[in-house]
This record gives C-alpha cells, structure tokens and sequence, in this order.
C-alpha cells in the first residue's frame, strides 16, 4: 500500500492522531495509497514552521528566488512524463492530455513567476514634494488551497508567485488528487527551497482546509474550488482580514454568431464542453446558436461527442477519462436526470460498458442536452462534468442576455466572422476572459479570474505579485 506523508519543516510526518484517508484510482475504483487526515493540530504545526522559515527566505534577494524558482521549472521537466502518468492515474484525465497540458504548464509556472519577478519595476518617482518609491514586500505566509481537476497546474499556479515574493507557504491540494503535490515537494527539496518555506498538509476540506483558512497567523489564503466552498472560505477569512483571492466556479457561454463557420465552431465547442471530461472551470457549458442553425449545430456536436472514445486514460487513443470520483459521478448524473424532468432531451450521457479494471471506474459518456430554457437549473449551474446544453436565439441581444443570464462571470466564447460585432458581443459579455474562434488560449501575464460568483481578484501577470504581496510607497520628503 502507497502511503504519502505530510511535509512540516524539514519532516515528512504523518497526521498527529495517525488517521489517513484513502487515495482512489479514478478510473478503476481501487485504492491506490493513503494520504494523512490531518487536522488542526497539522496545521499549527506547519504555519508554525513557516513562521519561523520566512523571514530568511523574504530576505533573500529576488534574484535567488528566482533561480531556485528555474530549478523548480528543471526539476519538473525533467520528470515530465512521471508527472503526466501520475495526474492521469490520480485525477482520471487521458494521459495525453496531461502531458500536453498539465505537466508542461506545472513547469511553465515557476520559469514564468521567475522571470515575472526578476524583469518587473514598479514606479519611482521624483515629485516636487519628494521622492517616492513604490517596493513589494512579502506577506508572511500564505495558504494554498487548490481542487481535483488541475491539480499540479492549479497548484503551481499559486505556488510559485507566492515563492517568489518571499513568502512561506502551507498548501492543502485536494484529498481526491494528492499524489502530484507529493511529487512537487521532493522537487523543490532538491531545487533548494529550504525546509519549512514550502509545507503541505493533506487532508479533507472542512478538517484541513478550514484550518489554514481561519488561522490568525495566515497572511493571505489563495482558494480555487467551488463557489459554495469559496463562500465558506471567505466568511471565514473576514474575521482575520487577511488577504483573500477567490478562483471560483463556471458556467461559460459559448456564443455562436449567425455568420460563423458552423464546422468549426461545432469541434470548437464540443473540445470547449469535454475537454478533462467537462471538469475545468473554463468549460463552455451552455452553447448559444442561432435558431436557424440550431439543429445543424446539435447534429454536429452529438456526432462529435459520441464519436469521444471514453476509457482508459492511460491509452493513446483516448480523449475522455474517468470522473474524479463515484460521489462527482452520481452528482453529473443527478444533472442529467434533472434535464429531463426539466424538460429536456439528453443525446448521451450513458455509462460505458468497459472491460476489467476499468468497469469499476467512473465514466460516463459526453452529453449534449437540448430543448431547455437557458434559465432552468441544468442550465445555470455548474454540472463540472461532461455535459454541455444548447439554446436557439433570435437576436445577438437575446444571446447577449441569456449568456449573462447566470450568477458566474468566469469564461466566454465567441465563433463568428464579422469583427466589429465579435469585438462588442465580448465587450457586452459579463466574463473574465473572452476567447474568440478559441477556448482556453492563455498568456500568463494576462489577468485570470472571474465576475459575480466566479471569483474575487485576479491572478496572473503582476496581478499575482498583487496578491502574494504587500504594496509599500517608500517616500524620501523634501
Ligand atoms: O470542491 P471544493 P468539491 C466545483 C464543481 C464541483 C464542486 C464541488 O462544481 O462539483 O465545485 O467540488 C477544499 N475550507 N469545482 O467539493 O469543496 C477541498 O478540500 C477550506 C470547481 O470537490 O471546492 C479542496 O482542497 N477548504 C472548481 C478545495 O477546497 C475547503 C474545481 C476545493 O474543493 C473547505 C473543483 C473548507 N470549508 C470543484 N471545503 C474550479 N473552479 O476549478 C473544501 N475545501
């Protein structure tokens, strides 16, 4: 039996009461390992030995944390494949895609944040009243909590601009996904962040996650999850007024305009929908067409989600894997019932029939759902899973409406020809981010984060450097 251990300091303990909590192969239904359940007492004793390793590692210039930062980046590239067997294995992804996108990116994190702080320069300026410096400095420790479904990636995306601002950092990774943040630690042991600068703790949300959040001595808590946890989240960080950033839930639109290429906007997205079986934040869930093209669209998009080979995520061939869990599965399928009492008509969305060992795991084939009001249950909150609904419009306003008809503001899509009228449907969009005849391109130093219910703050780019760090004006008087 695999057993993981927490990383206190230079240790790697297990909880302190010895209770664990087992680590689940998604696509098969077996343990795998153990992981600690810690719980509070866990947790004091990792924020305590931040405590006492920031200070140093804030003081170190921002040129070593930097390349400690690359030798992270090395370390994680080296170990590319590794990385890509293990999220796939522990999350339930297609190996391919984690190696195209989840390794890769984990990497990508920490070489970015490390030329991010070492070409940045704030404002100095010389004013008749005197001269004034601006200068980031860090914040003490931070708190990082981070979800099942990019697990390394999510949380290397906080992870390494919270390093390279001098901060010291407890991070609880999802009790679904352990296995990756195992992996980075011996990463940054070996590239040189010294012990207790970087801690990890495992365990379930409410036990070890509310902990970090409530601690009088956490700084800042960064949280990627739901929106319903991300609520619990920050009532309970408002007592303590440390700083907050909420990365939340999705219900993403893709809008279709009348003159778009329907061929492509179909693969577009239908790649948007089920890419990571439905499970990023980024999904497009609801697609928006045209009422004239309505049943050319569904006819396409059904072709290509039943054309999904569903299964072994290990195999090469495959482009949907397992969803992270049985209880996340029977929520999926709770939505896919619901869509039909609502009114609806589900094309898909059965559970393969697999052979040994992967009838025990938990698939479930891509669907696509039409016939429902935009405003109906199935279609306003987030499913996280391989289902996508369809709406006709008449008018670009009506698809305006019903694309910011919902509480969240992540992610939106627009497919379409006419450039003028691309450019005001994504400046009329209640999102964050707006792709265009796309989904999911990123430029790190863009602002990521969401509207309404999504989120609160931006990471990414120098936004992230906000968040992980405390803005000082240092002002010389005349
Ligand atoms: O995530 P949670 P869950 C959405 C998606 C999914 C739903 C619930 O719709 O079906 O959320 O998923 C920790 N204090 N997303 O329950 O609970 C938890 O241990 C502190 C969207 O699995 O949000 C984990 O480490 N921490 C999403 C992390 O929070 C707590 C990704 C996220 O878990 C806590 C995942 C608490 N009280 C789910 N309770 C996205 N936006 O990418 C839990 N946690």
């Amino acid at each position: 039996m695999n057993r993981l251990l927490n990383r206190v300091g230079a240790d790697r303990v297990p909880a302190l009461d010895g209770r664990v909590l087992e680590d689940v192969v998604p696509s098969t239904g077996q343990v795998w390992g153990t992981m600690p359940r810690s719980g509070a007492d866990d947790v004091q004793a990792a924020v305590a030995a931040a405590r006492v390793a920031q200070p140093a590692w804030g003081a170190r210039s921002v040129e070593h944390r930097a390349r400690v930062l690359e030798a992270v980046a090395d370390g994680l590239e080296e170990r590319a494949d590794a990385i890509a067997a293990m999220e796939s294995e522990d999350q339930g992804k297609p190996v391919t895609l984690a190696r195209r996108v989840d390794a890769p990116r984990a990497a990508a994190n920490f070489r970015f944040f490390a030329s991010l702080v070492r070409t940045e320069s704030l404002p100095a300026t010389a004013h008749r009243s005197g001269w004034h410096q601006a200068m980031r400095q860090p914040i003490g420790v931070v708190g990082l909590i981070t979800p099942w479904n990019l697990p390394l990636y999510l949380l290397t995306w906080k992870l390494a601009p919270a390093l390279a601002c001098g901060n010291a950092v407890v991070a609880k990774p999802s009790e679904l996904t352990p296995r990756t943040a195992d992996l980075l630690w011996d990463v940054l042991e070996e590239a040189g962040v010294p012990a207790g600068v970087a801690n990890l703790v495992h365990g379930l949300g409410a036990e070890a996650g509310a902990p970090i959040v409530a601690h009088p001595d956490v700084d800042c808590v960064s949280f990627t999850g739901g929106t319903v946890t991300g609520r619990a989240v920050a009532a309970a960080a408002a007592p303590t007024f440390k700083k907050l950033s909420l990365e939340l839930g999705g219900k993403n639109p893709t809008v279709i305009l009348p003159d778009a290429d329907l061929d492509a906007a179909a693969v577009g997205a239908a790649w948007a929908a089920f890419t990571n079986q439905g499970e990023i934040c980024l999904c497009g869930s609801r697609i928006l067409v045209h009422r004239s093209q309505h049943d050319a669209l569904v006819e396409r998009l059904v072709a290509a989600a039943s054309a999904l080979t569903v299964g072994d995520p290990r195999a090469e061939g495959t482009d949907v894997g397992a969803l992270v869990s049985a209880a996340h599965r029977d929520k999926v399928e709770g939505y896919l019932r619901l869509a039909v009492e609502e009114g609806g008509t589900v094309h898909g969305g059965a559970r393969p029939s697999l052979r040994a060992p992967f009838d025990g795991g938990f698939f479930l084939h891509p669907a696509v759902v039409t016939g429902l009001a935009a405003s109906c249950r199935t279609a306003t909150e987030e499913i996280f899973g391989p289902v996508v609904t369809v709406h006709a419009y008449d008018t670009v306003d009506e698809a305006i409406a019903m694309a910011n008809g919902v509480a969240y503001g992540l992610s939106a899509t627009v497919w379409g020809r006419d450039t003028q009228r691309i450019q005001a449907v994504a400046e009329a969009l209640h999102a964050g981010m707006v792709w265009i005849n796309g989904w999911m391109v990123r430029d790190l130093r863009t602002p990521f984060g969401g509207w309404k219910h999504s989120g609160v703050g931006r990471e990414g780019g120098t936004w992230s450097l906000d968040v992980y760090s405390e803005l000082k004006t240092v002002t010389w008087c005349r």
